[in-house]
């Protein structure tokens, strides 16, 4: 079945928390704004905002189940569980709610860790996550106003502050999310 946005509105928001709910809600705001602002797609922006953390709050074995039986990205099992819900998130955006449009479906995929050479919707998604009104951590402030007048700069600040936090806690980080960031900061040298 074709999912109207109130259809996927009421599917997604029944599956979270009402404080998710809220967070999503911030993000598809925040997407549509720096769409606008930077030229993006507001309707692609809104729709991998309303998705991308619909598995956000399966229960683990549920989420490694569909990583191990649809064969998705073997390397992120290696890795910490809260990476699963943005591939998981991608997935069943297409199986379940027939979302087809490949940059909604990467926008989502890669919205927890970035990638190399991140599109525009990538890095809008990507970037609302971390400045949604809602969120509040050491430097949010300071993305919000790097994001007035560069997307990469205000992300690439983004994936610092969550590369600190894994190095403060002694966690492992996704290589990924490091070249995400090393690929951001290229980027910003090569226009400088
Ligand atoms: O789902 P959200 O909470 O809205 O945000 P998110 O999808 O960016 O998930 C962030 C969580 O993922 C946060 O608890 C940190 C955790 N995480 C664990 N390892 C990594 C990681 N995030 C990134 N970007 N890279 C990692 O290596
Ligand atoms: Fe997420
Ligand atoms: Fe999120």
């Amino acid at each position: 079945m074709r999912y109207s946005r109130e259809q996927l509105i009421e599917a997604v928001s029944s599956q979270m928390p009402e404080k998710r709910w809220l967070h999503t809600q911030g993000v598809m705001e925040t997407a549509v704004q720096l769409a606008h602002q930077y030229g993006a797609d507001s309707e692609k922006a809104d729709l991998a905002a309303i998705l991308h953390d619909v598995a956000k709050y399966w229960p683990v074995v549920k989420l490694k189940e569909v990583l191990v039986e649809n064969g998705l990205n073997d390397e992120l099992l290696e890795h910490d569980k809260q990476l699963w819900h943005a591939e998981v998130g991608a997935f069943v955006a297409e199986k379940d709610y027939g979302i087809t449009d490949q940059e909604v479906l990467n926008a989502i995929r890669y919205h927890t860790s970035g990638r190399v050479q991140m599109t525009l919707l990538e890095k809008i998604v990507c970037l609302a996550d971390y400045m949604e009104p809602g969120r509040d951590f050491p430097g949010v402030n300071n993305i919000r106003e790097l994001a007035k007048h560069s997307l990469e700069e205000a992300l690439a600040a983004g994936l610092d502050s969550t590369i600190s936090f894994l190095l403060s806690r002694k966690q492992v980080i996704y290589p990924l999310t490091v070249l995400a960031r090393n690929d951001l900061i290229k980027q910003l040298e090569a226009n400088s």
